[in-house]
């Protein structure tokens, strides 16, 4: 295989350059749940590479539909022109979302998404005279990608503590992670949702409702180690801030498209935010797109706004790209063709779930959770090096032909929809043999 030699150039994202380049893991190929290394060996995928190739691999109504559109509509800007297909994929991406969430603004990833839909919470309330909600309520352990307004509202430390003189204006709700009272659960906790009051008892009066502008919480927290939230949570959220004028932005970034089983995690928790990102398996990682899905009430401030002209002042070069907008139809076509998106509510949830919680009662663990094929199992640190032991893990999974992710020290699990019960099968089996032999 052809593994280039020079490896210096490329400054790697979210990665230890100087371990990586040492001991390169390289990835040439791959196919429905399989990657190949460049060494010829067959590596499973048990995240969906970064939570997003829902439909596997290399799909092909989704290859064909990126190839076609290349030599037909390369790139057209959507600066005052348009193209057809970002309005068919909006059509059909506000079909599959809640009733009353049918306006959909793009971009090209899931930061992007973020910061745009802060931007519409901001210029939202202006318009409706409220010119003083600037303020933003996040969660600890929220990951809400790497720009800078995304991560003022995002909860993980490492991602904040260089940048911290350049963040926005936000404050923090409390995460739902409680090992004392709420470790092994299969689900939904039934304990937890006055956790949700902290935002009506301590930081309303805090800051003043007229001061803050959306509470923005991912529906199951995913790169802070899939935490799942306690029944009636997410609803105790949506009822303080309509109360108090506060808009709801729920970041689907990674729930989106049928990780839960529903198209959305609004509708698995039968809660309608005002706004919802999405990224990652719209083109199921295919080609970046992502985007914000507004509510009418919201996308109609907007286009009641006095006067004439751009009503919201923001957009990216590649907003509507066409190349990714074929890649979406040609996604959402295979979600629909393979029934996809709810495939997380049937029985290979229940097989995904008795695989998570099979790992109890190994060493070191000392939590398992899941939700629809999202799970994760933590590990207690070792001492003095929090995380070591998770990287560890992680390595030797890999070693074994299974990729999962190292969040400190969890592994998540998060496979593409079209997992079977062989591949759980080899998943947590690899799994359970490293941390049976693991310091
Ligand atoms: N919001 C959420 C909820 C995400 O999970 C983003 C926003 C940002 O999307 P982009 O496309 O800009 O990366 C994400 C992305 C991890 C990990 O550590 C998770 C993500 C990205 C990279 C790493 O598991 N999620
Ligand atoms: N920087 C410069 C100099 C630009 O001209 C542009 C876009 O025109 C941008 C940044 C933003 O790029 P994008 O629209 O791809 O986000």
């Amino acid at each position: 295989m052809n593994v280039p030699q020079n490896l210096e150039h490329y400054w790697m994202p979210y990665t230890d350059n100087r371990r990586f380049k040492k001991s390169p893991k390289m990835i040439v190929s791959a196919k429905d749940m399989y990657y190949t290394t460049s060494d010829g060996e067959e590596v499973l995928d048990g995240l969906a590479t970064l939570w997003c190739v829902n439909a596997g691999h290399c799909r092909p109504r989704i290859v064909e539909a990126i190839r076609e559109q290349a030599g037909k509509l390369d790139y057209a800007s959507s600066f005052s022109l348009g193209h057809p297909l970002p309005f068919q994929v909006a059509e059909r991406i506000a079909g599959l979302a809640p009733e009353t969430m049918n306006h959909v603004f793009y971009t090209n990833s899931g930061s992007e998404a973020v910061d745009t839909a802060l931007k519409i919470a901001l210029a939202f309330h202006r318009l409706n005279g409220e010119a003083s909600r600037t303020k933003f309520i996040g969660r600890e352990k929220g990951y809400h990608g790497v720009n800078l307004a995304g991560i003022s509202v995002s909860g993980v430390p490492a991602n904040r503590h260089a940048y911290a003189g350049a963040l926005i204006s936000a404050d923090h709700l409390r995460h739902t992670q409680d090992l004392g009272s709420r470790a092994f659960v299969r689900g939904c906790a039934e304990s937890g949702a006055d956790l949700a009051d902290e935002l009506e008892n301590r930081l309303i009066p805090l800051h003043g409702a007229q001061n803050i502008a959306a509470v923005i919480v991912e529906p199951v927290s995913g790169a802070g180690g899939v935490l799942v939230p306690p029944k009636g949570y997410l609803q105790r959220l949506r009822d303080i801030t309509a109360r108090h004028g506060i808009l709801l932005i729920f970041d689907e970034v990674i729930t989106g498209f049928g990780r839960l089983g529903t198209p959305f995690a609004a509708q698995y928790f039968g809660v309608e935010p005002d706004l919802m990102t999405f990224a990652k398996a719209i083109t199921s990682g295919t080609v970046p797109l992502g985007g914000v899905i507004a509510s009418d009430r919201v996308y109609e401030t907007f286009m009641n706004s006095p006067g004439a002209g751009v009503e919201f002042v923001h957009g990216y070069t590649y907003s509507g790209h066409p190349l990714a907008c074929a890649a979406a139809m040609g996604t959402l076509d295979t979600y629909a063709e393979e029934g996809l998106l709810t495939r997380a509510a049937g029985p290979i949830a229940s097989a995904f779930e008795t695989g998570v919680h099979g790992l109890q009662g190994l060493p070191h663990v000392i939590d398992t959770r899941n939700l629809g094929l999202m799970g994760a199992v933590e590990l207690a640190p070792r001492a003095g090096a929090p995380g070591a032991r998770g990287f560890e893990a992680f390595e030797k999974c890999w070693a074994r032909g299974v990729f999962v992710r190292p969040i400190g020290d969890c592994l998540a699990f998060c496979p593409p929809l079209i997992v079977e019960q062989q591949h759980l099968d080899q998943m947590f089996g690899a799994v359970s043999e490293v941390l049976q032999r693991l310091d």
